[in-house]
Order: C-alpha cells, then sequence, then structure tokens
C-alpha cells in the first residue's frame, strides 16, 4: 500500500501530524510503517517556516526504502535558480528577479549553504513522474507527449544535467513546454476579454484548466481547475482539439500543486486525485491512502491542518 502525501511547502509540524495519523512511527530518525510506504508529491521546500525539519524527514525516508518521491516545480525551480547560466555572465537559469526571489527566499533564509547545496543536489536525482504497479504519480500533470520528450532529454530518471536545465530554461526549446506541463499542469486562453484574479491577486488571461477532461461540451468555468472563472461560453475548437484528456480507464494518477481549497478533499476523477490542499496558505496537508483500487474512493484521504486537529479522516 502507498500513502501519497502532497506538497508540504516547509510544514514539518503537519507533516508529523499526518505521518502519527497514518501510524508511521519514528525509529532512528526515519519515520516507517509496518506495511505502507509514503509516495511524496513534490513542493517540500518555500513558503512555509520549517523548510530544512521537512527535508529532514522526507530524504531520510527516500534514502531508507519508506518512501519515493518526485520532483515538483518548487525543487525544479530551485535546481534553475542556482544553476549558473553557461552563456550569460553573472546570470542564473532562473532569473533571480523580485518574484522569483521572494518565491524562494525561505529556503535561502532557514537553510545553510552546504544544506541548501547538499539539498539541490538532491533536487536533481528526483524522478519527474512515477508509473508503478497499478498507479502514477506526477506533480502537476500526466501526459505522454510532454514525458516522451523528457525522456529523450533525460534517460531512465539520471540526474539532471547543466545541459537539460539549460534546454529546460530555454522557451524556443521543445524541453520548456514539457517540463512545465509535467510540474505545472497545463493552460489556456481565456476568451478575449476574461480575466480573473488568482489566488495571489495577479490578473491573469489564462487559466489551468482539468487536463484530464474530456472537453467535449463544456464550457470555460466548468474545464477551468479554478472556480475564479465566470464565463459560461463554451470552449474554443483549438483548445478542444490540442486537449489529451486522461483516459477513463487509465491507471489512477496522484497529483499535488493545484492548491485545492474546500473543507474536505474531493476526487478530480474516479481516477485522478489531488492531495495539494494548500497547508502554506491555512487549509490542510492531504494524503491518500491507496490500497491498489483503481476506482479511486473519497474515503480513503486523510488530513491534517490548523483547524483540525490531527487524524481527523474523512468518513
Ligand atoms: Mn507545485
Amino acid at each position: 500500500m502507498y500513502d501519497l502525501i502532497g506538497d508540504i511547502h516547509g510544514h514539518a509540524d503537519e507533516l508529523i501530524q499526518l505521518l502519527n495519523a497514518l501510524g508511521y512511527q519514528e525509529v532512528h530518525g526515519v519515520y516507517e510503517h509496518p506495511e505502507n510506504e509514503v509516495i511524496f508529491l513534490g513542493d517540500f521546500i518555500d513558503r512555509g517556516p520549517q523548510i530544512r525539519q521537512v527535508l529532514d524527514i522526507v530524504r531520510p525516508m527516500v534514502n531508507g526504502g519508506r518512501a519515493l518521491a518526485v520532483m515538483g516545480n518548487h525543487e525544479f525551480n530551485a535546481l534553475a535558480f542556482h544553476t549558473e547560466h553557461l552563456h550569460r555572465k553573472e546570470a542564473y537559469l532562473r532569473r533571480r528577479d523580485n518574484k522569483n526571489i521572494r518565491q524562494h527566499s525561505q529556503t535561502i533564509l532557514q537553510l545553510t549553504d552546504k544544506h541548501l547545496a547538499d539539498s539541490i543536489d538532491w533536487f536533481g536525482t528526483l524522478p519527474m513522474w512515477l508509473d508503478l504497479d497499478g498507479l502514477r504519480v506526477v506533480h502537476a500533470c500526466w501526459d505522454d507527449k510532454a514525458m516522451a520528450t523528457i525522456r529523450l532529454a533525460r534517460p531512465g530518471d539520471d540526474p539532471i544535467t547543466s545541459d537539460f536545465l539549460h534546454a529546460a530554461c530555454d522557451p524556443e526549446d521543445p524541453l520548456f513546454d514539457a517540463v512545465e506541463i509535467i510540474l505545472k499542469g497545463k493552460e489556456a486562453e481565456l476568451p478575449q476579454g476574461q480575466s480573473f484574479a488568482d489566488k495571489e491577486g495577479h490578473i491573469r488571461t489564462e487559466t489551468r484548466t482539468r487536463w484530464y477532461m474530456s472537453p467535449l461540451g463544456q464550457t470555460w468555468r466548468t474545464y477551468a481547475l479554478t472556480d475564479s472563472i465566470d464565463c459560461d461560453a463554451p470552449l474554443e475548437r483549438s483548445v478542444i482539439d490540442s486537449a489529451t484528456p486522461y483516459p477513463l480507464d487509465a491507471k489512477p494518477v496522484f497529483v499535488g500543486h493545484y492548491w485545492m481549497s474546500g473543507s474536505q478533499p474531493e476526487l478530480l476523477a474516479k481516477n485522478v486525485a489531488c492531495v495539494d490542499y494548500s497547508v502554506a496558505r491555512g487549509g490542510f496537508l492531504c494524503a491518500y491512502r491507496w490500497h491498489g483500487e483503481q476506482q479511486l474512493s473519497n474515503h480513503n484521504f486523510f488530513w491534517v491542518g490548523k483547524e483540525r486537529k490531527k487524524g481527523v479522516r474523512n468518513q
């Protein structure tokens, strides 16, 4: 059995509460369970107050065979933030502008230089997805075409190279879009004149989409992966034609990333579950306990958070 744990973003207290609620115990510094393993969905760093502690829980579990983990966009961004641009003097692959510095600042503040360098090396070893017996795991979106592009540049989950990062940070390179899709999901341009304010207050004219759903018969309101879109117009032909929905009979896929809200976790589809419920924004840290089922169930979510004391289960 696997316990899938969503984006932690430096919230170690909630992680410990959640692991305890799931029946894990710390033995010689490593959380373990007699039968289960954890799969972490990525986004361990940035934002929260206990980034070092989170890495000190997650990494020993992975090294000790008690957990698997995939890369989140924040780990990828950190790799690029700390990799010098080979062709631009004194520049890094991820621009060090105010927005990007702000997003990563807690990690830089909380980790020593050595811990940071060591963590960055580890991020480079994380797979971008897991295709396991009976289930799939990816930070934001399962997309065969994007995965094939990444696989060409990174055979067999080899540690990420400087060449890979340079290509993935170049908007002209096919690897750029592929990594964006896998780690951040798919977006579509809203119809002319439509926009909305995202959770950080930025005005956006593109929306994340429910990439797993067939776009046929959907409106912008129902196809957007946010409840902020106030538009009942049907989707444009180009959006419908470029969609590659996740087949209803494919293995269940688990994602994080989407800052879900709501009073309790809910499946996105019978074979798609998001386990990111915004612990870094006053929500809760969420897990799904998977027993091998191909049709997922809302009864298998666990969560802990500020308002919910440990071990509250949805049933
Ligand atoms: Mn994310």
